[in-house]
């Protein structure tokens, strides 16, 4: 890469403006030059991307810092990994990737893996609250295989991006999907600790005609990019049934008086988990840090 495809930023007018870079899924022009290697002289048109508010810099905190870190391009499903234990089921993390894949037109597939370690089948009450709203959901176990052949039968012709917490077993997934990828797996006796990166960069592999896989590095947060406050409820796909029967057409569904959301998450038409999942995402967007 060279020129503009290796700068990330710069800062025209006073303000800071990302560039196109490129990334894992990327169609690109490239030129070979006789020494073998070659230069990127053009990206072609994404079909779609998945990215992120790329994680604050230590001590900075001037306005605009916040660049969007393009994941991968070019993704025809988000598989949303979450673990049960080790580390704990988190499902404000899968709203908020959720919200990622809707807002990016990329399909969202949930897995709750690591089954093996809830021997009481708890994790049901999130895979029918999840399946309810119309998302497929697969439970995995890595330990005893269960779940596998159904997951690579879904993942067949699409380029997968796995996407989750560090540790939730992204990578042990994938090795046990297509034996012979030899994807680094974390130490059992490290998944716990805060901050243990097994994977650390995106990496997509052919696994049959037409089947890609990207495998991830762990993430610790997800602030979706670009998106605002009265967009919000649009990535919430058990909301819109109510959303255009508000009292006002500029309802947040937070705490405007008529609003049809509220009402349905008091009738139970919309589980009051994905409503406080829409609240904490609500407040965290801080929408004058974009630009347009
Ligand atoms: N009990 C149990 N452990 C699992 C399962 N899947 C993975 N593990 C363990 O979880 C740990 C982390 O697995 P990884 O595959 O490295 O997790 P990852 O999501 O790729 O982690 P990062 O690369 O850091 O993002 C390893 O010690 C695995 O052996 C499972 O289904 N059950
Ligand atoms: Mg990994
Ligand atoms: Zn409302």
């Amino acid at each position: 890469m060279r020129g503009k495809f290796l700068k990330e930023f710069s800062i025209k007018k006073d303000k800071l403006v990302t560039l196109d870079i490129a990334a894992v899924g990327d169609y690109v022009e490239f030129k070979l030059s006789n020494d073998g290697t070659g230069l990127i002289t053009n990206i072609l048109p994404r079909q779609n991307k998945i990215s992120r508010k790329a994680p604050r810099l230590k001590g900075a905190s001037i306005r605009g810092e916040r660049l969007e870190q393009i994941i991968a391009t070019n993704v025809d499903n988000l598989i949303i990994v979450s673990s049960w234990l080790n580390p704990k089921f988190n499902n404000r993390l899968i709203d908020r990737m959720i919200v990622v894949a809707e807002s990016s037109n990329v399909s969202p597939i949930i897995i709750i893996n690591k089954i093996d370690l809830d021997s009481l089948n708890e994790r049901a009450t999130w895979s029918n609250l999840y399946k309810k709203i119309g998302y497929k959901v697969f439970e995995t176990s890595v330990v005893n295989n269960h779940g596998i052949d159904d997951l690579r039968e879904e993942l067949k012709n699409k380029t997968n991006l796995f996407w989750g917490h560090s540790g939730v077993g992204k990578s042990s997934l994938l090795n046990l999907l297509y034996p012979g990828l030899n994807l680094k797996v974390g130490d059992i006796s490290d998944y716990t600790l805060k901050g243990k990166h097994t994977t650390v960069t995106v990496l997509m592999k052919k696994v049959a005609e037409n089947t890609f896989v990207i495998d991830t590095p762990g993430i610790r947060e997800i602030e979706p990019y670009g998106i605002k406050k009265e967009d919000l409820c649009h990535y919430f796909k058990d909301f819109l049934d109510f959303i255009y029967n508000c009292k006002f057409n500029t309802c947040t569904h937070h705490h405007e008086p008529g609003c049809a959301v509220v009402e349905a998450v008091h009738q139970g038409k919309i589980d009051y988990e994905r409503y406080k999942s829409y609240l904490n995402m609500l407040e965290t967007i801080e929408e004058d840090l974009f630009f347009e």
